[in-house]
């Protein structure tokens, strides 16, 4: 395309060729692939997608080709998709197949949170983004939809560590849609609702009355507000009044979730192990998941992966939703303002 589409938001002196950097607030350049910026102007659709789930939530070499699988959902859906990380130290919107492969293939990448964007770019480091760094980054650039699987939360030993993920308190200023199947069960998943009430988060179940629970259907507790459609989920996304997010619990079916009783017995074992072996922070969650992993045989994993899978094709059709009207960029239109 010859034509330079150049969006709202992109400075006047940045020129537009091969990527599109973005400057944060901060004076932090985020750079955005140039696909997904075209999308953006044209109001076409894009879904966030992040990268911690690739590098630290599911094991190799399955986590590469399921990276690049919810790339090609999105796609199937009609929408661009944007993988979020961080390559050597550039906050990235966008990234190109082999950065993903670097991502999904490393075995040293550092799982960055919003707190350690700055000393990973500082430091010119590769790095995944959680939940609330990919929200924030793809929220900075425009982006009103995202994919996970189960979001961060309060974890159940949190009256003594306080230990509670900043994808809370991220979302609770974040105005972005987040397709996820809950929080991780792994969680306090009670406390986790009442932070993210606090929080100002907006907290609806896709077709369900009752909050998803990530490797299970229902995660015990239930939830105000529910939509039927990915059309309903977008008006939600459109009526946000403040800058919070809206998380959209869309459960595993039943048939297809981790038989409870294997997974509180996991579970149980799995928190003994964390304490034993005095694991802390935020090698907590892939510590679970991994000994999850292993104490399935695999189930685990295969419930994950399909939750994402649906939670992908889900935020796309919601994207799709959302966005103005498709302009193509070979009409003769001029670009919407
Ligand atoms: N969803 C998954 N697997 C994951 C995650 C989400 O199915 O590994 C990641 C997300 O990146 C989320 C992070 O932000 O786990 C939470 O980590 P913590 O509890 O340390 O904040
Ligand atoms: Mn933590």
């Amino acid at each position: 395309m010859n034509r330079v589409t150049r969006p709202a938001w992109v400075p006047e002196h940045v020129t537009l060729a091969g990527n599109i950097d973005v400057m944060s607030p901060t004076n932090t350049r985020i750079r955005l692939a140039r696909e997904v910026a075209e999308a953006l102007a044209w109001g076409q659709p894009v879904v966030a997608l992040e990268s911690t789930l690739i590098a630290h939530g599911l094991p190799q070499p399955d986590n590469l080709v399921l990276a690049r699988e919810l790339e090609a959902i999105v796609r199937s859906e009609g929408g661009v998709p944007a993988t979020v990380g961080m390559i050597a130290g550039e906050p990235v919107v966008g990234l190109t197949n082999a950065e993903l492969e670097r991502i999904a293939t490393s075995s040293d990448i550092p799982k960055l949170s919003v707190r350690d964007l700055s000393p990973a770019a500082a430091r010119g480091s590769d790095g995944a983004t959680t939940v609330a760094s990919t929200a924030l980054l793809a929220s900075r650039v425009g982006i009103r939809v995202f994919a996970t699987g189960g979001l961060g939360g309060v974890h159940r030993e949190a009256r003594d560590t306080w230990d509670e993920s900043a994808d809370l308190t991220t979302l609770g200023r974040t105005p972005i849609g987040v397709v996820c199947a809950g929080v991780k069960s792994i969680l306090d998943v009670g406390a986790t609702l009442e932070r993210l009430e606090t929080l100002n988060v907006t907290v609806i179940g896709y077709r369900t009355n009752r909050f998803s629970g990530f490797y299970l259907n229902d995660s015990g507790f239930a939830v105000d507000w529910s939509v039927d459609s990915p059309k309903a989920a977008a008006e939600v996304i459109n009526a946000q009044i403040h800058d919070g997010g809206v998380v959209i619990g869309n459960p595993v079916p039943v048939e297809e979730q981790l038989d409870p009783e294997l997974h509180w017995r996991v579970l149980n074992e799995g928190l003994n192990a964390v304490r034993e072996q005095g694991i802390r922070g935020k090698a907590i969650t892939p510590f679970l998941l991994d000994y999850f992993r292993v104490h399935t045989g695999g189930a685990s994993v295969q419930v994950n992966v399909n939750l994402v899978r649906s939670n992908t094709r889900l935020a796309a059709q919601i994207a799709a939703a959302l966005s103005p009207g498709v302009v193509t960029p070979s009409s003769t239109a001029t670009p919407p303002a």
